[in-house]
């Protein structure tokens, strides 16, 4: 079962047909603890149709903060690592990626959010940027994981290259984070399996495919959920994005108009414009 988020309103799809919400807000559904089996059972009370306008998707996102777990995959690490040299970089993504405590970070709100087909921003201030594919969890007010999404973390590399402090500026910024196109409504774990995969054009070639398969990530997300809600409360709900395993080597860094493709079956393509 997806849950998309139109202007019209929020709609779920379930074998191919599409139920409409009407005037329920995503801040009611996302707050919710039981949301698989509320929707389950409140779509056997509404017509469905079998249209669906792809072009009407807004980012599945009402007061929720997204937060971002870093440096999960190996992958990760070692890009830091190489990136940071100079701001003695070799140490603590080395340390966190085998810490106890994962690194988790405040990552964006919904007016820095767009969803798939809206246009993600790389800094005016930057000259190292990349898209950063990653599975992302949509978490209930009492931290149940109640559905998946795909999450792109555009990151500001040079940024945060240069002093671990630079972080937030590295990640927050307008049109820094991308969620879409809609949300897997599941309490089930995604299998081991799953595959994430990158695909970013210019000028309608391939510039840049990578993919990554879960088993690569080292944390538990139940146990990035347990350390995000500790002494921290959600009352509408949160995302939180896992990582990423997928790094463009250092000669890439992206540019305008550049189309970013990430895909995760079963939830979807995210795809956005760099604006
Ligand atoms: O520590 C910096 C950010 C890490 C991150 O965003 C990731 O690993 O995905
Ligand atoms: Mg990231």
């Amino acid at each position: 079962m997806k849950l998309y988020r139109t202007p019209e309103g929020c709609v779920v799809e379930e074998a191919n047909r599409y139920h409409p919400l009407g005037a329920i807000p995503i801040d009611f559904l996302l707050a919710r603890e039981d949301l698989p089996e509320y929707l389950s059972e409140f779509i056997e009370t509404i017509t469905p149709s079998e249209e669906f306008h792809q072009s009407e998707i807004l980012a599945p996102i009402g007061h929720q903060e997204v937060w971002a777990a870093g440096v999960t995959y190996f992958r990760s690490r070692g890009a830091r690592m190489e990136e940071a040299q100079n701001a003695g970089g070799g140490d603590f993504y080395d340390r966190v990626y085998s810490a106890e405590r994962p690194e988790l970070f405040f990552k964006s709100t919904a007016s820095r959010t767009v969803g798939a087909g809206g246009k993600v921003r790389i800094r005016a201030d930057a000259h190292w940027s990349v898209p950063e594919p990653e599975l992302t969890l949509v978490v209930s007010p009492k931290g149940r994981i109640v559905g998946y999404t795909i999450g792109n973390d555009m990151s500001s590399r040079d940024i945060e290259g240069e002093n671990p402090l630079y972080l937030p500026q590295a990640k927050v910024y307008n049109g820094s984070c991308a969620l879409g196109p809609a949300i897997l409504v599941s309490e089930s774990s995604l299998p081991q399996s799953t595959e994430i995969t990158l695909e970013i054009d210019r000028h309608g070639r391939v510039e840049f495919s990578g993919s990554v398969a879960l088993t690569e990530l080292k944390r538990d997300p139940k146990t990035l959920v347990e350390y995000l809600l500790r002494d921290n409360s959600f009352p509408s709900g949160c995302f939180l994005m896992t990582g990423t395993g997928i790094v463009p080597p250092s000669s890439f860094t992206l540019a305008r108009g550049d189309r970013i493709r990430i895909t995760i079956e079963p939830i979807g393509t995210l795809e956005n414009e760099v604006a």
